[in-house]
């Protein structure tokens, strides 16, 4: 089988879990790393005897190399993504796919003519009893979806002195909690109702308006490690919380809630579906575990077991029952779909593809429209 050639952009937290995923997969070859903070990448690039090169736009003209992985600060994705595709890779984009609805649309549209295949990492899906609950959905066995609820729930930006290249505008977007995580939330939400949300309406909160910058760069979740530091007090432009009550069509209703300030939750995203038949609920700090729930019997807590999922989740866990799996094991499952898709025929659509990320960018639009002028939101939906 040919080994497909793949390059990261990018070696912070998301690009090394990206090196460490594909490296798992038997049909490609991590061939290429790239970071400005080439320190880092040279030690991934020693460490994992991979070349590493100078700048991304060598690897784009390098003809060896068939995908790259963009795992760069989300200001840079559209430009990246742009080039790459002109440059006839397939690419895999960090969510969210870019900071404004357009330059989403305008990434859509190319990939399309290009006949290119692309993937947004809404990889969360990927935990198998999550694909449970998609399954038990799909099977009428929660009935008509009534009630969605949840959040998206961390705590390493509790402090006016955590910082991290998110907060800021110019490199994360106009949106922190709501693009980050909230959009997790919603992927998730719709992926395993099946339902669309229709409108919404949002209410941000930022509860540090400034924020004690440290004068050096500090990487996703890393800024718990400081000491007391030399800070530099900066204006914050990005919300730390939102609240958002919706409408999946006529009859479905919900709420969530995503926040980077909530103590003790390190990367909590819960959803619970109530339906006419029963319920399910899933905790991403339990990730093993489906709680289902009844009316006229006693509930069921299921761990993961492939002898005990559906038959249509089974392929979605790697491992036997009492041996977990979780978020490094989510991306290794994406992957593994994105990479079968390149050279097969047909749409593969069995991952989050740049139409899905366009529809994140689609929500959260309708979701700062909503906040600023304080009103509900009709959100378009293909
Ligand atoms: C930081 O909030 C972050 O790393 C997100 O960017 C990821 O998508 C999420 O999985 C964990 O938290």
């Amino acid at each position: 089988m040919k080994q497909i050639k793949t390059a990261i952009f990018g070696t912070g937290f998301v690009g090394r879990v990206h090196l460490d995923a594909v490296r798992r997969l038997e049909s490609v070859e991590a061939a290429a790393i790239v970071d400005t903070n080439s320190n880092l990448a040279q030690r991934l690039a020693v460490g994992f005897a991979i070349p590493m090169a100078a700048d991304y736009r060598t690897i784009l003209h390098d003809p060896t190399i068939d995908a790259v992985h963009i795992c760069t600060p989300n200001a840079q994705h559209f430009s990246m993504a742009k080039q790459a595709l002109e440059a006839g890779k397939h690419v895999v984009c960090e969510k969210p796919l870019a900071t404004s609805l357009e330059e989403a649309e305008e990434l859509v549209a190319l990939a399309t003519q290009k006949g290119l295949r692309n993937c947004v990492c809404y990889g969360l899906r990927y935990y198998p009893m999550v694909q449970q609950l998609r399954c038990m959905r799909e099977a009428g066995d929660l009935g008509e979806i009534l009630i969605v609820q949840g959040t998206y729930s961390q705590d390493w930006l509790l402090y006016d002195t955590d910082w991290n290249w998110r907060i800021d505008s110019k490199a994360g977007g106009p949106s922190r909690a709501m693009a980050d995580i909230g959009s997790h939330w919603f992927d998730m939400a719709e992926y395993v109702t099946g339902l669309r949300t229709t409108s919404l309406c949002a209410d941000l909160q930022t509860f540090h308006v400034k924020r004690k910058q440290p004068k050096h760069s500090i990487e996703t979740f890393a800024n718990k490690m400081l000491g007391p530091e030399d800070y530099i007090e900066t204006a914050v432009d990005t919300e730390d919380f939102g609240a958002v009550i919706f409408r999946m069509g006529a009859r479905t209703r919900g709420s969530m809630v995503a926040s980077q300030v909530s103590a003790g939750r390190k990367n909590r995203l819960s959803i619970e579906v109530y339906g006419t038949k029963s319920s399910a609920a899933w905790d991403q700090e339990r990730p093993n575990e489906l709680w289902i729930g009844h009316r006229d019997t006693g509930n069921q807590l299921i761990l993961k077991d492939p002898s005990l999922l559906k038959p249509e989740a089974r392929s979605y866990a790697d491992l036997p029952g009492g041996h977990g799996e979780g978020y490094g094991d989510t991306f290794k499952q994406l992957f593994r779909r994105f990479y079968a898709s390149i050279g097969a025929s047909g749409a593969g659509s069995d991952y989050p593809q740049f139409a899905d990320g366009l529809r994140q960018l689609t929500i959260l639009k309708a979701e700062l429209e909503s906040h600023r002028t304080r009103r509900w939101i009709d959100v378009p939906t293909p």
